[in-house]
């Protein structure tokens, strides 16, 4: 028989891409959406759209990981072999404004569900956690492996603290094959605007178009260990077919600063930049242009064109200043090894903005 899977957040960018490899492998995919008030489904339209499978091997249900009564309905209707629990309130930044909803959602909502499976008595399920590299916060290791200490720096990276161990103790307390995958940062195409590679790779996008001038940013010099979310999702699988439930590291095993982002970023357009200034005062100017295969319509763009400003509103009370994962418990018990790198991702990710920018014109 088909495996039954059920996701949340499967409307954000790790949901779309584990239901296309889910769907790929057989199973039959059921997936939580939050009622709202715009369309809120855009990165699985292509799937929900698609008569071969919608109502077929996908199915949709609204939910709320805040609704108790919602997620046992849910799970006794389905009776899910696996949960890949991705809902969340994501952004770190928001999660200073809005402290108590994202613990809320990050992590009662992960006991609620919990919960529910015990509740409903499904013994056999597997569950995965969208755990995160955001639990190193001011890390205490370089790298950062399965043993390093947690260390949050901000609510979000508190509240998914508590997933983190709620999942520990069900698995050790009710035998339950619950276990965290502690993802570092990945992106691609389908990363939320707000994020600082997809600002970054959309408003590049749009200043070489001749649509925005500059792009204003926060703090340049902190670190992450940039992954593409593709490969990530199909590790979240690999961690629940492997027999024992456990935790994993998935990282790139590399490191670099929002600043080497943004340049490389406009150095793939052919905006070649150079720094001035520091902290609150620094820039990004260009430097030259050069030919490359993305035409720069903004005949605005030369030497010494100020491009990118730094604004305080966008640095963190707290910041997490340095992230990089050693993925070798992964490698070695799952097989799971990312193959696109730093240089590679943000070429994916240009490609898909500047052509959407081209086209739609936004
Ligand atoms: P995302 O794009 O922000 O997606 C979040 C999803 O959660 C969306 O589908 C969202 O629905 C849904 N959601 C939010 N609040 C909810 C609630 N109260 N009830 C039900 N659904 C809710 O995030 P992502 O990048 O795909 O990340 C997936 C998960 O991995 C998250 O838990 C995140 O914290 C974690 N994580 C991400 C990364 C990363 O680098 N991407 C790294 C480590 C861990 P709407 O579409 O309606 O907003
Ligand atoms: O892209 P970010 O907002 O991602 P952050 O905070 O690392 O969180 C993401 O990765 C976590 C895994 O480590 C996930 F758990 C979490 O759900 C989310 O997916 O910011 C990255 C860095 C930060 O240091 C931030 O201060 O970029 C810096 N930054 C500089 N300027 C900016 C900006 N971040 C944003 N969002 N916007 C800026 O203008």
């Amino acid at each position: 028989m088909n495996k039954k899977a059920l996701i949340t957040g499967i409307t954000g960018q790790d949901g779309s891409y584990l239901t296309e490899i889910l769907l790929d492998k057989g199973y039959t995919v059921h997936g939580i959406i939050r009622r709202s008030s715009s369309f809120n489904t855009g990165r699985i339209d292509h799937l929900y759209n698609n008569q071969e499978i919608y109502g077929k091997r996908l199915f949709l249900h609204y939910g709320d990981l805040v609704d108790t009564s919602n997620l046992n309905r849910l799970l006794e209707k389905i009776e899910p072999d696996e949960i890949y629990n991705l809902a969340a309130q994501s952004h770190v930044k928001v999660s200073f404004e809005i402290p108590d909803y994202t613990a809320q959602v990050d992590a009662l909502g992960t006991l609620r569900f919990l919960d529910a499976i015990r509740e409903v008595g499904l013994k056999q399920v597997k569950f995965y956690q969208a755990s995160t590299s955001e639990l190193y916060g001011k890390a205490q290791d370089i790298p950062q492996t399965e043993k390093t200490p947690f260390y949050p720096r901000s609510p979000y990276g508190v509240a998914k603290l508590y997933g983190y161990w709620i999942i520990v103790n069900y698995r050790e307390a009710y035998n339950l094959f619950a276990c965290n995958g502690i993802l570092f940062n990945h992106e691609s195409p389908r990363r939320g605007e707000t994020f600082v590679s997809r600002k970054i790779t959309r408003a590049a996008s749009r200043i070489a178009l001749g649509i925005d001038e500059k792009l204003i940013l926060g703090n340049l010099n902190a670190k992450r260990d940039w992954g593409y979310a593709p490969e990530y999702c199909e590790g979240m699988r690999m961690i629940l077919q492997h027999p024992i439930p456990e935790d994993f590291v998935m990282a790139t095993g590399e490191t670099h600063t929002v600043r080497e982002f943004a340049e490389l970023t406009f150095g793939e357009l052919g905006i070649n930049l150079e720094w001035d200034g520091k902290d609150e005062r620094e820039r990004g100017i260009i430097k030259e242009i050069v030919k490359t295969k993305y035409d720069i319509k903004n005949k605005k763009l030369k030497q010494g064109v100020c491009v990118i400003e730094v604004d305080g509103r966008y640095y963190r009370p707290t910041e997490v200043d340095l992230l990089i994962g050693d993925y070798t418990k992964a490698k070695n018990l799952l097989g799971w090894e990312p193959k696109v790198k730093f240089d590679e991702l943000i070429k994916i990710m240009i490609e898909s903005d500047y052509e959407k920018v081209l086209k739609r014109g936004f």
